[in-house]
């Protein structure tokens, strides 16, 4: 089988989430580290226009957002799962919700304290992504609020660990503890006194959040950019399953349609539908340089368009 690499970078709280999973599963994998900011040349060919990190990548198929990407782990390494059998669907709506959410209360409180240090090159990649100024002052007036927020989500974490610990949903981790674990990996690196005021006494979570870091990150093994991009250019894209029928938008494959975040960075990525289900779109596109690759994205969160 072919073997994951994942485009990502150190400081990169969504990828911390499938560095994590991999270690979950006590994955060997591939560690591509790209810039934490743009140009990305040897990766947004294949992706086709999806700036977001992490990307995983096996072969030619390419996978954006971790919504997608811990699903298809899960597919391809199913041992331990990363959903729960009595708690499937509560496990998604509660990843959906960390990572959103929950995390613009950490995005905030952690800029707010460190924006002065944050690098101009930085900001003005941030100011093209999101469409917005990096209005320094507007978070530190924000700060004390999310604080509030932050507080109240790690609470909904706390009292769910109480009530089925060890993990959110029982005995083992989920798609649901990797992502709020996000948000305290996040927060702890990002500013740590906010993290020790705001977790104080919260001895379900803290114990959790030993547990969750304890999983480590597999056995990740460096490789290239450009490595990574010669085998996409070898290599051809897995044959998709079967679409599942009556979609809501009435997709069909041999669709052309755009696919785009919802939220920021709304890079549109073109090419002809492949798969499709409720959680899941994949479409066939040329990579310039590297022939014919296949995207896939989650569809919570992801507008899909008829394209021309
Ligand atoms: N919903 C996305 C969010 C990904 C995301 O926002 N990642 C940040 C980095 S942690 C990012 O892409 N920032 C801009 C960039 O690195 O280009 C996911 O789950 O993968």
């Amino acid at each position: 089988m072919a073997e994951i690499i994942l485009h990502q970078y150190a400081t990169s709280p969504y990828a911390e989430i499938v560095r994590t999973a991999l270690g979950v599963k006590g994955l060997s994998w591939r560690r591509v580290d790209q810039p934490s900011i743009m140009p990305r040349p040897f990766l947004t060919p294949l992706t086709g226009g999806y700036r977001r990190i992490p990307v995983m990548q096996v072969g030619a198929d390419i996978y954006c957002d971790t919504g997608v990407i811990l699903r298809e782990i899960d597919r391809r390494f199913p041992d331990p799962p990363l959903t729960s059998t009595y708690a499937t669907g509560a496990v998604w709506a509660m990843r959906n919700w960390a990572e959103r959410a929950w995390f613009a209360a950490t995005v905030a409180i952690v800029f707010g304290a460190r924006g002065e240090s944050v690098p101009q090159a930085f900001i003005k990649d941030r100011e093209a992504l999101s469409g917005r100024p990096f209005d320094l002052n507007a978070l530190k007036t924000a700060a004390p609020l999310m604080a509030g927020q932050w507080r109240a989500n790690a609470d909904i974490v706390d009292s769910q660990l109480a009530a089925a610990g060890p993990f959110l949903f029982g005995a083992q981790a989920t798609a649901a503890d990797l992502a709020a674990y996000l948000n305290i990996w996040f927060l702890k690196g990002g500013d740590p006194d906010a993290f020790a005021r705001l977790t104080a006494g919260l001895a379900h979570l803290i114990g959790w959040t030993q547990r969750i870091s304890a999983f480590g990150h597999g056995n990740p093994a460096d490789m290239s950019a450009e490595a990574a991009f010669e085998i996409a250019v070898r290599a051809t894209p897995e044959s998709p399953a079967s679409s599942v029928g009556n979609d809501a938008q009435g997709l069909t494959p041999g669709m052309r349609v755009s696919v785009m975040p919802d939220d920021y960075g709304r890079n549109p990525v073109v090419g002809e539908v492949v798969f499709v289900s409720p959680q899941e779109v994949a479409v066939r596109r040329q990579a310039d340089g590297a022939g014919e690759v296949v995207v896939h994205f989650p569809r919570a969160g992801f507008w899909v368009t008829p394209a021309a």
